[in-house]
């Protein structure tokens, strides 16, 4: 036996004289349950509507440009074995509305049409994350971006009419994504950080960021997302460290390099790194394995007028502190200059942050992966130090060390940053 069963446009929350877009059925056409029979489009969204029954298409009943409301009849489906009396049963009604009016391929009657909800995928499909907007495209182009992994919410206005969509503007996003890493688009299934339009409330002005703020920021994020990292703070006594390097540096004439603490730290941390030579390592990309590097490039990060830059001094191990010493005014100066070629910015093994210069008291560096550890170092401060008997004025210098905690655990992180403290406190100890 054969019905005809009516499929009408279902409550889509009060919207009349909806647009129809695209009819994507015509008579004869064989229907299974769920199948997009047309594309309706309000002013903010555009929506399948599925069908509610399967069976043939015997009739449409609009056309593109028509204007739809709740209770339109959209097609008329031949369906076999469906009890005439009974309607389908609310948990089966996905999107429009179904009827079975007529026995034996009647003319299509009308009928006490039951109210369904739209259909959960209905809403879910077009509804973006949070903000409860619509997106606004057709069934392909989501199509489209579902097989992209895109979420549609995430585009928030597209280059067809009235903002719709298209395939173009998903090209163009999955592209812009690629350009930008998680920044921009939240990634890893993170939520993007809103728009907002701050000129709502003052005045504001727009600065394009520079090719190398955007270039570390993409760095930055894809270590904070990648890696889990612990960051471990401690203090040097470098009271005689400072001692000997005023002295030496009054021994200098005034056109020579003058000594900073910076050039002992990376000393201390070559000594440090032979003694754990897990901080001399990066993380295969698969994770399975350490690769271990016989040689001591230490990076340093140096703020220059357009961004954060990291110049890394090669084979640190086999040069003097003078030698380091102007080695890093020159390589320093390049940076700041833009002069730095890229093989200067590369294969560093470890990154010094110093804010010493500027202040501070601790602060916690991001590692420069694929490197496994960063120092960090802050403003030293003269402190009391209690010596057992009385409390000594000492010269103290706040280290923050920053490692990849998949590589390196909490007790080797601390006996590194001990290693390095020790060197400092004493930097006879170098010379071992
Ligand atoms: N405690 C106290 N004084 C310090 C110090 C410290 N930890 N570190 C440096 N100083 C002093 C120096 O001795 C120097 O003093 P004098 O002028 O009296 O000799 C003065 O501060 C300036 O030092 P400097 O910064 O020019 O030299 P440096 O070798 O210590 O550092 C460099 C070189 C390139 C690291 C630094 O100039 C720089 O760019 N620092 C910023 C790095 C940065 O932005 N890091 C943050 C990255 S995370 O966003």
């Amino acid at each position: 036996m054969t019905f005809l069963i009516e499929i009408k446009v279902p409550d889509v929350g009060n919207v009349a004289d909806i647009d129809v877009v695209e009819v994507l059925v015509q008579p004869g056409d064989e229907i299974v349950k769920e199948q997009t029979l047309a594309v309706l489009e309000t002013d903010k969204a555009s929506m399948d509507l599925p069908s509610s029954a399967a069976g043939k298409v015997h009739a449409v009943h609009i056309k593109p440009g028509d204007k739809v409301s709740e209770g339109t009849l959209v097609v008329t489906v031949e369906a076999v074995d469906v009890q005439p009396t009974k309607a389908a049963p609310p948990a089966e009604v996905s999107a429009a509305v179904s009827t079975p009016v007529a026995v034996e391929s009647a003319p299509v009657a009308a009928a006490v049409v039951p109210k369904s909800e739209p259909a959960p995928e209905l809403a879910a499909s077009h509804m973006s994350a949070g903000s409860g907007v619509l997106s606004h495209a057709t069934p392909s182009v989501r199509l489209f971006a579902r097989e992209l992994g895109v979420d549609l919410s995430q585009i928030k206005q597209g280059s067809g009419r009235k903002g719709r969509i298209l395939q173009e503007d998903v090209k163009k996003f999955v592209k812009q994504l690629l350009l930008d890493g998680p920044v921009s688009s939240g990634g890893a299934g993170i939520p993007p950080i809103p728009a907002v339009d701050f000129s709502k409330f003052g005045e504001i002005e727009e600065f394009a960021l520079s090719k190398i703020k955007r270039l570390t920021g993409q760095g930055l994020s894809r270590a904070w997302l990648n890696l889990p990292m612990v960051t471990y703070h401690d203090e040097a006594d470098i009271t005689e460290l400072e001692a000997f390097r005023v002295a030496t540096n009054a021994e200098k004439s005034a056109d020579t390099i003058k000594l900073t603490n910076l050039v002992f730290i990376m000393k201390a941390l070559v000594t440090a790194l032979k003694q754990f030579p897990t901080f001399n390592s990066s993380l295969a990309p698969n994770g399975d394995k350490l690769i271990l590097k016989k040689y001591f490039h230490i990076g340093v990060a140096v703020d220059t007028p357009n961004g954060l830059v990291v110049p890394v001094l090669r084979d640190v191990d086999q040069k003097s502190i003078n030698q380091l010493s102007t080695e890093l005014v020159e390589i320093s100066g390049k940076a700041r200059a833009g002069k730095l070629m890229p093989d200067q910015m590369q294969g560093g093994c470890i990154t010094i942050s110093s804010l010493g210069g500027i202040g501070g008291t601790a602060f916690t560096p991001i590692v420069n992966a694929p490197e496994v550890a960063i120092l960090g170092v802050t403003r030293a401060a003269m402190k009391p130090v209690w010596d057992g008997q009385t409390f000594i004025p000492r010269l103290m210098l706040p280290l923050d060390l920053t490692y990849d905690h998949r590589v390196i655990d909490g007790a080797e992180g601390a006996r590194f940053m001990s290693a390095v403290i020790r060197s400092l406190n004493d930097i006879r100890r170098l010379l071992l």
